[in-house]
């Protein structure tokens, strides 16, 4: 069961799923994610001590990348990371290079078994780096030096690493990568093709996928719409059916 990566309003959630799991006498465990800016809300907290005391098997996946946007971790909190957080409250915890696939790996198996196994929560502090903009309206180069972010990008990235680790052992070189680039870009050009000939979806489902009856407000947004995309059809796809 996977609790995705919102702001760790998913974490309560995440430990009340494991504890149900237990009950049912299921071999599973939940996992969940959040990053360093996460751990500074109310619900980390109440999650963690609530997984403590229930013993619910779930797995916290933090992802310490040093910055919460704009906040730097510095600012973000005086304890030693994440890791002793968990500890604090009686939480197995485990530090992990995040930059090191194989060490992920590993981390995150053991910390699976001994969740189903001991049916009991597990945390996860990933040391990594956040290489790209928080979103596409963050730029991050107004924050942190872009030497900083380049020697991450290029002296520190975990896809090269690995990718040095395959090829070492002899199960990966340049002419696979080639093959495999290639192959994926015809691919992915392909569906790129089949996607641009589907039929889009219709303007009326930007507004009714949600009620079964449409609210007054949204009634209104629709009809708004309409009214521009009639004064001005040059600014919208003229394949959208409307
Ligand atoms: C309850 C709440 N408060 C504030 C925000 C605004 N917000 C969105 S992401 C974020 C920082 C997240 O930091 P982190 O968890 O470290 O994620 P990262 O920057 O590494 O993606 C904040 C403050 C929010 N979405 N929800």
């Amino acid at each position: 069961m996977l609790f995705g990566k919102k702001f760790r309003t998913q974490l309560p959630q995440a430990v009340g799923a494991a504890y149900s799991l237990k009950i049912d006498g299921k071999s599973a465990c939940a996992v969940t994610y959040c990053g360093d800016g996460g751990t500074s809300e109310g619900d980390f907290h109440a999650g963690l001590n609530f997984a403590a005391v229930m013993d619910a098997p779930v797995i916290f996946i933090c992802r310490n990348n040093g910055w919460a946007i704009s906040t730097p971790v510095e600012e973000q909190f005086r304890s030693d990371g994440v890791v002793v957080k968990g500890q604090a409250y009686g939480i197995w915890s485990i530090r992990v290079d995040g930059n090191d696939a194989l060490a992920v790996y590993s981390a995150v198996h053991t910390a699976r078994e001994i969740a189903i196994k001991e049916k009991r929560p597990v945390l996860i502090e990933a040391l990594t780096y956040r290489v790209g903009h928080h979103s596409t309206s963050d730029d991050s180069t107004k924050y942190r030096p872009i030497d900083e972010i380049e020697y991450w990008k290029m002296e520190r990235n975990p896809v090269n690493r690995f990718k040095r680790w395959v090829e070492r052992n002899g199960w990966w070189s340049d002419h696979n990568e080639s093959e495999l680039r290639s192959s994926v870009r015809k691919q992915l050009m392909q569906a790129i093709q089949v996607a641009e000939k589907a039929q889009k979806p219709q303007l009326s489902d930007l507004f009714n996928d949600v009620y079964d009856r449409l609210p007054s407000n949204l009634e209104e947004q629709e009809r708004l719409l309409r009214e521009i995309v009639k004064k001005h059809p040059e600014d919208y796809p003229s394949d959208v059916p409307l």
